[in-house]
């Protein structure tokens, strides 16, 4: 966003629950909890219920810069996110409230359920049950490739609790990109639905995995009936859920298995800058620490909440804070089909007002594309119970944050920006209304969380002056990075040179960030090959890789331009093969192609025809020259080139490129 930063913008909520202190305040607390972050942590961990308590709190594994958190310690997720409760007075508490997306002739939902923690409880046995009689045990892998219903944390939990290593595949990816997932992980079982509801239309999920599956080495398929499509069933590959579930003794309990601390969670494919995704892992221990941990002090998280995040459960954010923290923190959790847009834009304020919602945890990109319709569509709904706002997955510029702050939470909510990744776990920057709020300001993420050793730094690890463009880095292990046995899916190696060799020896995030005066963190965005569009992750190298496998093309680059409301969207310079032609109608057949290949999210926004692509002597595209290209921009300053082309070469391919660019139009 071109917006300046306002460093000097301060808002503050001086009656917030009496705990707002000044930023020197916290930061002297901060400075503690960092020196002895091992003992920090260790106190954190203790809030947990363990079944056996760890030996040792931090521990090397065996590869380089992978961590062990409380070791010898051992627990289950699935038992800290339901049997706790189920066992004491939030047995008929809700859990979720779902809402299918889907109207009426009113607008109002067509199907809504509600799960009480003590049905969740009952359902995630049952489930558990019907993976060990798959023949399911601890170690093994499943895939989830599921919409947003019930039963996708149905499902998550209950392979957590036989220790089944899982999945998840974002239902909007493509058959080539579910393979690949379930390849890479060696799923032996896949769950699935028939389909689901996506802005009024139905997709038929099914149809996908049939032809996914074929190039895999899934034994069996586990179908849940959603939206009652037709759908072709294999004999002995493919069930039904509710036929599974039928010969269940409905009281049926399976004991949480007693899982080490460091035992992989779930592996989720996170977009790189080369090669095939890359598969986080998370462990268990650290993992249900630092989101417990979280929920208390990003969310305030208390009994009489209605959390309400509109992530998708397919992406980190719905893991860790749809799924497994508000769970572990007994919230009655808020869970939606669709998209805020269908059938107007009035959905999610409806929703917010239908049930309550006191917490609110959405996206940039949605709030930009909703401030577009003006305030009334908000107005009319009551959002006086809203208390809490926070976004996340891409940076929110201050115009966006100042409409949720003013007109989404009436100048009484705090506002934050909450930075983390996949590979993080959890939030590591944030505004701490649970703890300790420091002043607002629009657009920034704030300072770094207890334990965190968040910094701006350049390549050497030399810490960046306020105002200084620079690397966010971590400089100290944290619970909830990336697990043992390899921090990557059977990629050690790649996992140290992709984190720890950019500045050496601490964990580089991938993004450029700046630290002001007071010592809040804004991210700027991505320092590599990876887009953020619509707060999806994307890898540029991906999507190049989709449009060199299509017959016509024979080279292809892809650079991000901003956009006003997806943040940035790709853009594709594409070398045709001899003999094919340009022109509108082969740029429509490519983008039709990404999507099937890839999935819609990776849509380009237009596509560029050149007869070469700017290249080094190396051979190195010249990603700079693309992006002025693309954006219609300067070269910028060409004295601190980042691949090794001489400026005048720069230049020259600039012109070049920009006059083929232009003819082509
Ligand atoms: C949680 C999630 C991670 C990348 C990250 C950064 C961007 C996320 C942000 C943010 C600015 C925020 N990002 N939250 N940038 N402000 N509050 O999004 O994980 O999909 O792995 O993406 O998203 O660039 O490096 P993931």
């Amino acid at each position: 966003m071109s917006e300046a930063l306002p460093f000097d913008e301060y808002l503050e909520l001086p009656n917030w629950r009496a705990r707002t202190v000044d930023i020197e305040a916290y930061k002297r607390f901060w400075r503690t909890t960092v020196e002895d972050f091992v003992g920090f942590w260790e106190k954190e961990a203790r809030n947990l219920e363990w079944f056996r308590p760890w030996d040792r709190v931090l521990e090397s594994g065996e590869h380089p810069f992978v961590f062990k958190w409380f070791v010898g310690g051992l627990l289950n997720i699935s038992y800290l996110c339901l049997d706790r409760h189920a066992k004491s007075w939030r047995r008929n508490k809700v859990a979720y409230i779902w809402e299918g997306e889907p109207v009426d002739g009113d607008g109002r939902p067509l199907s809504t359920r509600k799960y009480t923690y003590y049905e969740l409880y009952r359902e995630v046995n049952r489930l558990a049950h019907v993976f060990l009689s798959l023949g399911l045990r601890k170690g093994d892998r499943a895939a989830i490739y599921l919409p947003m219903i019930p039963e996708l944390p149905i499902t998550m939990l209950a392979l957590a609790r036989i220790g089944v290593i899982f999945t998840v595949v974002f239902s909007g990816f493509s058959a080539e990109n579910l393979a690949i997932r379930v390849n890479d992980l060696g799923a032996k079982v896949l769950v699935t639905a028939d389909g689901f509801y996506r802005r009024g239309r139905l997709i038929n999920l099914k149809e996908v995995v049939d032809k996914a599956v074929e190039s895999t080495d899934v034994e069996k398929v586990v179908v849940v009936k959603r939206a009652g499509n037709e759908v072709s069933m294999k004999e002995g590959r493919d069930f039904w859920l509710h036929d599974l579930l039928r010969t269940v003794p409905e009281n049926v309990s399976v004991e949480p298995e007693p899982l080490d601390s460091t035992h992989p969670l779930y592996v989720l494919y996170t977009s790189g800058t080369t090669g095939k995704p890359k598969g986080i892992i998370h462990d268990t221990g650290g993992y249900a620490v630092l989101l417990n941990s979280t929920m208390k002090w990003v969310f305030d998280i208390r009994d009489d909440d209605v959390y309400f995040c509109t992530a998708d459960i397919g992406w980190v954010t719905g893991h860790s804070y749809i799924v497994f923290g508000p769970l572990m923190a007994g919230a009655t959790i808020v869970m939606y089909e669709g998209t805020p847009d269908y059938p107007t834009v009035e959905r999610w304020w409806q929703i917010i007002e239908r049930n309550g919602v006191t917490i609110f945890y959405t996206t940039p990109t949605a709030v930009r594309m909703l401030m577009r319709f003006g305030n009334e569509p908000v107005q009319k709904h009551n959002r006086s119970t809203l208390r809490i706002i926070h976004s996340v997955g891409e940076p929110i510029n201050p115009a966006a944050w100042k409409w949720l702050f003013e007109v989404v939470g009436e100048r009484r909510c705090p506002v934050g920006s909450t930075w983390w990744m996949t590979e993080t776990g959890g939030i590591l920057i944030s505004h701490l209304p649970g703890l300790m709020l420091t002043p607002l300001k629009p657009g920034t993420n704030g300072l770094p969380l207890p334990g965190i050793d968040a910094e701006v730094v350049d390549e050497k690890g030399v810490v960046a002056a306020p105002g200084q463009r620079g690397y966010l880095v971590i400089r100290k292990p944290w619970p909830g990075m990336l697990g043992p046995p390899t921090g990557m899916w059977k990629e050690p190696e790649r996992y140290r040179q992709v984190y720890w060799e950019k500045v050496n020896g601490v964990f580089f995030t991938g993004d450029y960030a700046v630290k002001d005066v007071d010592g809040y963190i804004w991210v700027a965005g991505r320092a590599d090959e990876v887009l953020k569009v619509a707060g999806h992750r994307i890898g540029t190298y991906e999507l190049e890789s989709v449009l060199v496998s299509h017959a016509a093309v024979s080279e292809a680059a892809v650079v991000g331009v901003p956009d006003e409301i997806k943040g940035e969207t790709p853009v594709a310079f594409v070398v045709l093969k001899s003999g094919y032609q340009g022109g509108n109608e082969t740029a429509e057949q490519l983008i039709k192609y990404v999507r099937e290949t890839y999935g819609a999210i990776a849509t380009p926004s237009s596509i560029l025809f050149v007869s070469k692509l700017p290249k080094t002597r190396s051979g190195k595209i010249m990603r700079r020259v693309l992006r002025a290209v693309a954006t219609g921009g300067s070269l910028g300053d060409l004295t601190t080139l980042e691949d090794e082309a001489a400026v005048d070469e720069v230049k020259e391919s600039y012109e070049q490129l920009l006059k083929e660019v232009r003819r082509g139009r």
